[in-house]
C-alpha cells in the first residue's frame, strides 16, 4: 500500500543496470509464516557504469536479516532500505553478495511472490514478483543461471520443485529433505518458480526431433489425479507442432506443470516448471465444457511456446511485454488453427478482440502495443498487448508471407538467443532477413487506437472497371492527439453474380505481376486514402473485403443489405461469411433500438428471419459454422457499436430478436435439436472437431427455444440438464433454466450444487450462471450468494465467477436504473484492494466506459470512482485504474 502518490515509468527512460548476474544460489527453509530464503549471488559492474555506482536492488514486503558482500557482514551505515528498493553503497566491481530475508507464505493474499493454495507452496513472480521473495535486480534484462535448494519436511511436503533438473536430494538427521535443481539456461527473475506440497503426479514421454527423451509430469492436487489427460495430450501436440511449424525443440529434460487453486491469471511460464490456475488443467467430460477443453489446449500450448519465445529471448523491459505475449498468442492461435477448425477458431479470436480489445482501445485506458509508460506494470497485461499484438503478428505474417515470415523468425531465433530484446529487435529480424523496410509497419506498436476504415465502390459498366477506394481514420487517444496512417493489409476477393470469386487485375499492373489476376489478393492501405481500380468487370462484383479479419480494423464496407445476404449465402472465405451475418445482425438491432426510442412496434425482418431460416436448414452446412453464424453479437459489442450506449435499448432489441427467433422457427429448431441429439446419443464425449460442432449448435436451438419460453423448448432444457452425460451438455440445459421463472431454475441449481459442491471448478459455472441471469433481482441475488459459505473473496477464480461476471456480463443487473450495481461494485473493488491489488484493479474494467452511458448513469458511475478515489490507502495497481478512468 502506497501512501506518497504513485509514480510513473517511462520508456524514455530506461537505462541498462549498472551491475550484472552471473549466478543465484537460492535457498528456501520453507515455513508458512517464516520461510527463510538466502541469496547468494555473483554480481559484476557493468561496462560504462560509474565505479562508485551504487548496487540499487528491488525488494518489496521483505523481512531483511542481514546482508553480507564477499562474505563479510554489511552494516546499516552502507545500505538503504527504502520501500520497495534496498541501495547498497561502495561494493566492489565484482562480488558475491548474500542477502537473508525472511517472508510470510500463508499471509499472501497478493497471490505474488512464494505463497500457498490450499496449503501448497507456490510462486508467481511474473511482472514484479521476484522482490517479494528476496532483494534482487527484479528486471528482464538481468539474465543469471540459478541454483536452488529447497528444506522442507517430506510428510507435509512429499513434492519440492524447481526450474532445471534435480541435482541433489537427501534427508538430515533433522528429518528435513533438502532437494538441490539446477537450470542451465541464464534466465530473468520473473522466471524463477519454486512449487513443494502433497502432489499426484501424472506422467508420460514425448521424444523430440533429434531423438531425445523428455519427461512431462503434470502435478495436481490428489483429488485431481483423474482430471489430467487432456492437459497431457495437448502438452504433446504442442512440443510437436513447434517442431514443425517454427523449428524449435524443448530444450530440458523435463517439462513440469503444476495446478493450482488459487491463481491470478491463466498461467506462468516459469521454465522447465509452469504454474497452471487449476481451470486450465483440469478436465473430465462430465466436470469440465467444451470451451474449457479448448481452453486448456490453447494455454497448455501457449505456456509451451513462450519457452522460445519469452524464455529464451525475453523482454529487454516490461514495455516491451507484447515481445512475447503478442507473438505467443498468434503462435497460440495458429497452432488451434491448425488442430480445430480454421474458420471457428478465427471467429474465436475476433469475438474476442471485439469484446475485450475494441473497447479498450477507445476508452481511458486506451495504449499502445507497446505501451510508453505505466504507473503498475500488472495492469499492462492487457487485450491490447497480447490480442491485438498477436494481430499486429498476425498482418507481418500477412503482408510479408509465410516463407519470408519462416525466415524473419529464423533469423530472430539466431540473432537473439540468450538475450532481453525489444520489439524493434523482432521487426528488424524480419526487415533485414527479407530485406523489406518495415518501417512504416511499426506504427502498430507505438499509436493506440482502432483505425476505422470506409469503403467506396464504382462500377463502370461500360469501361469494366470497379473502384474500391479506402478513406481510413484514427481518432485521438489518451497522449496522442494526432496520428499517422497505419499499414493495413486488407485480403479481398470480388466475388461474381454466380458466386465465384473472379481474376483481380489491377488498372496499370503488367500481366506478369506477382498477384496479377488472382483469385484473392492482398491490398495494402499505406495512406489515409488509397484507391484500387480493378479491370475487365463488365458485370459490378460483389467485394469481399477484409477477409479472415486480415487487420484489427472497424470495417464500414457501406455494403446493401442484399449484398450482405449474397456474402453470407456465398462468400467462400467462411470467415466474411459470418462477418455478413454479424453486419446484418448488428444493423438489424440497431434498427430495433431505434423503433424502441420512437416507440415504435418492434417486427423482425422477414427477409433477416429468411436468411436465418436458410443457414439452420442447410444441412450441407458445417453445425459449427452455422452456430456461430446464428450467434447473435454480444452485449458488449453491440454497446461499443453504439456512440451513446443505450443498455435498455440493447438489451430490449437482442431479447426480442432471441424470442422472435424462438418463436417463429420453433418446429425448424426443435427439429434441428432432436436430430443432433439423436446423432450424439450413446457415444462416449470426445474433444474432436465435428462433435464439439454438434453440440455447440444443440445448444444454440436450445437457447432460442428457451428465450420463446415455449413448453417443447423447456421441457427439452429440463431433460438435457437432468440426463446430460458431459458438463457442455448439462451446462447448455441450466442457461436456458437459469433465465427462466424460480421454480424451474431454482430446483435445477439445488440439484447441480449437490452433485458438484466437491468440485471447485464447477462451483465456478454455478456461480457464473447465477451472476449473469436475467432476473429482475440480479443485484440481491449476487448479494445473497456472497454469503454463500462456497464463496471467498481470496479465491480469484470466484470472484470472477460472481463479482466479475456480474459486472462485465449482466447489463441489465449491473446498470440497473438505481445505481445500486455500480455502489456494489466500488464496495467489493475497495474491500479486494487490501487482500489482493491485482485483482481489484481488473474489476475497475466495467466502469472504464462510463462517459458513453446516459447522463444519470454516467454521473453514478463517476460518483462510485471517486467513492473509491477518496480512500485514504490503495494499491497502485486500482490508483492507476480509476484515475485514468477518470481524467
Ligand atoms: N505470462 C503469463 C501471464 C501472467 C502474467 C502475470 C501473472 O501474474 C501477475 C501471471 C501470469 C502468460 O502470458 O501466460
Ligand atoms: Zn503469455
Amino acid at each position: 500500500m502506497k501512501t506518497d502518490l504513485p509514480k510513473t515509468i517511462l520508456l524514455a527512460e530506461y537505462a541498462p543496470p549498472a551491475y550484472q548476474v552471473s549466478t543465484i544460489d537460492l535457498e528456501f527453509r520453507l515455513d508458512p509464516h517464516a520461510t527463510r530464503v538466502t541469496a547468494t549471488s555473483r554480481f559484476d559492474r557493468m561496462a560504462g557504469a560509474a565505479a562508485d555506482a551504487p548496487l540499487v536492488l528491488d525488494g518489496a514486503g521483505l523481512r531483511l536479516v542481514s546482508i553480507m558482500i564477499d562474505g563479510a557482514p554489511v552494516g546499516p551505515d552502507r545500505y538503504d532500505q527504502q520501500e520497495e528498493r534496498l541501495v547498497i553503497r561502495g561494493v566492489p566491481a565484482g562480488f558475491v553478495l548474500t542477502v537473508i530475508t525472511e517472508i510470510d507464505p500463508a499471509g499472501n493474499t497478493a497471490l505474488e511472490g512464494l505463497y500457498q493454495s490450499n496449503g501448497i507452496f507456490c510462486t508467481q513472480c511474473e511482472a514484479e514478483g521476484f522482490r517479494k521473495i528476496t532483494y534482487f535486480p527484479d528486471r528482464p534484462d538481468v539474465m543469471a543461471r540459478y541454483r536452488t535448494t529447497i528444506i522442507g519436511d517430506p510428510v507435509v511436503l512429499p513434492v519440492m520443485l524447481s526450474n532445471g533438473n534435480p541435482v541433489a536430494d537427501e534427508t538430515g538427521p533433522d528429518g528435513l529433505r533438502r532437494i538441490v535443481w539446477e537450470d542451465p539456461f541464464p534466465k530473468p527473475s520473473y522466471l524463477f518458480a519454486l512449487v513443494a506440497g502433497d502432489l499426484a503426479l501424472h506422467e508420460d514421454s514425448f521424444t523430440t526431433i533429434s531423438g531425445r527423451s523428455v519427461a512431462l509430469r503434470l502435478y495436481v492436487e490428489p483429488r485431481n489425479a483423474d482430471k489430467c489427460a487432456h492437459a497431457m495430450a495437448s502438452l504433446k501436440k504442442a512440443l510437436a507442432w513447434d517442431e514443425t511449424a517454427y523449428g524449435r525443440e524443448y530444450d530440458l529434460d523435463i517439462y513440469m506443470i503444476v495446478a493450482v487453486d488459487d491463481f491470478n491469471m491463466g498461467a506462468m511460464e516459469n521454465k522447465g516448471l509452469n504454474v497452471f490456475n487449476s481451470k486450465y488443467i483440469l478436465a473430465r467430460p462430465d466436470t469440465a465444457t467444451d470451451a474449457d477443453y479448448a481452453g486448456i489446449e490453447a494455454v497448455v500450448a501457449h505456456e509451451y511456446f513462450h519457452n522460445w519465445t519469452g524464455n529464451r529471448i525475453t523482454c529487454r523491459d516490461w514495455f516491451q511485454l507484447s515481445l512475447k505475449e503478442g507473438l505467443t498468442v498468434f503462435r497460440e492461435q495458429q497452432f488451434v488453427a491448425d488442430h480445430q477448425s480454421a474458420a471457428v477458431s478465427r471467429i474465436h479470436d475476433v469475438r474476442v478482440l471485439r469484446a475485450a480489445q475494441f473497447p479498450e482501445d477507445a476508452g481511458p485506458t486506451a495504449h499502445p502495443v507497446r505501451p510508453d509508460s505505466y504507473i503498475e506494470i500488472s495492469n499492462f497485461y492487457t487485450s491490447t498487448v497480447y490480442n491485438k499484438g498477436a494481430e499486429v503478428i498476425r498482418m507481418l505474417h500477412t503482408l510479408i508471407g509465410e516463407d519470408a515470415y519462416r525466415r524473419g523468425m529464423d533469423l530472430y531465433f539466431q540473432r537473439h538467443d540468450g538475450q532481453a530484446v525489444t520489439c524493434e529487435d523482432f521487426i528488424r529480424a524480419h526487415a533485414d532477413a527479407n530485406d523489406l523496410d518495415l518501417g512504416d509497419f511499426f506504427r502498430w506498436y507505438v499509436q493506440a487506437g482502432t483505425p476505422e476504415v470506409s469503403v467506396d465502390t464504382r462500377h463502370d459498366p461500360d469501361a469494366g472497371t470497379f473502384d474500391v477506394t479506402f478513406t481510413q481514420t484514427l481518432a485521438p487517444t489518451p497522449g496522442q492527439p494526432v496520428k499517422q496512417p497505419m499499414v493495413v493489409p486488407v485480403r479481398a476477393a470480388l466475388i461474381g453474380p454466380d458466386g465465384a470469386p473472379l481474376p483481380m487485375m489491377l488498372a496499370n499492373e503488367p500481366a506478369d505481376a506477382p498477384q496479377a489476376g488472382a483469385l484473392e489478393r492482398v491490398l495494402v492501405l499505406s495512406d489515409r486514402v488509397t484507391r484500387f481500380t480493378f479491370m475487365q468487370l463488365p458485370e459490378r462484383p460483389v467485394p469481399s473485403l477484409l477477409r479472415g479479419f486480415s487487420a484489427p480494423v472497424k470495417l464500414d464496407t457501406r455494403a446493401e443489405d442484399a449484398d450482405l445476404a449474397f456474402l453470407m449465402g456465398h462468400d467462400d472465405d467462411p470467415f466474411n461469411r459470418w462477418e455478413a451475418a454479424q453486419t446484418y445482425a448488428i444493423r438489424v438491432i440497431h434498427r430495433l433500438i431505434a423503433d424502441i426510442g420512437a416507440g415504435r412496434p418492434l417486427v423482425l425482418p422477414l427477409e433477416f428471419r429468411e436468411a436465418f431460416t436458410r443457414t439452420i436448414t442447410d444441412d450441407a452446412l458445417d453445425p459449427a459454422l452455422v452456430a456461430e453464424a446464428l450467434t447473435l453479437p454480444g452485449e458488449s459489442y453491440l454497446a461499443e457499436t453504439m456512440s451513446r450506449i443505450d443498455v435498455e435499448g440493447i438489451t430490449t432489441a437482442r431479447q426480442f430478436v432471441r424470442r422472435e427467433i424462438g418463436r417463429s422457427l420453433e418446429p425448424q429448431l426443435i427439429a434441428l435439436f432432436d436430430r443432433l441429439e439423436a446423432a450424439e446419443a450413446g457415444q462416449p464425449y470426445a474433444f474432436e472437431t465435428a462433435a464439439v460442432g454438434r453440440r455447440s449448435l444443440a445448444n444454440l436451438c436450445l437457447a432460442y427455444l428457451g428465450a420463446a419460453g415455449g413448453a417443447a423448448g423447456l421441457e427439452r432444457a429440463e431433460r438435457r440438464f437432468a440426463t446430460a452425460t458431459n458438463m457442455t451438455d448439462a451446462l447448455g440445459g441450466l442457461l436456458v433454466l437459469a433465465d427462466q421463472p424460480g421454480e424451474l431454475s431454482q430446483p435445477a441449481f439445488d440439484a447441480f450444487y449437490d452433485r458438484w459442491k466437491d468440485e471447485p471448478l464447477v462451483v465456478d459455472k454455478w456461480f457464473m450462471v447465477q451472476a449473469t441471469a436475467s432476473r429482475p433481482d440480479a443485484l440481491d441475488h449476487v448479494l445473497t450468494l456472497m454469503e454463500h459459505p462456497a464463496f471467498s473473496m481470496r479465491n480469484p477464480n470466484r470472484v470472477r465467477s460472481l463479482i466479475g461476471a456480474f459486472a462485465a456480463s449482466n447489463p441489465q443487473g449491473f446498470h440497473a436504473a438505481d445505481g445500486r450495481g455500480y455502489e456494489f461494485l466500488a464496495d467489493q473493488i475497495v474491500a479486494l484492494d487490501a487482500m489482493n491489488p491485482q485483482i481489484a484493479a481488473r474489476l475497475v474494467g466495467p466502469f472504464k466506459r462510463w462517459r458513453r452511458y446516459d447522463d444519470r448513469r454516467q454521473g453514478m458511475m463517476r460518483a462510485a470512482l471517486e467513492r473509491i478515489m477518496s480512500r485514504k490507502s490503495l494499491s497502485r495497481d486500482v490508483y492507476e485504474m480509476v484515475t485514468k478512468s477518470l481524467a
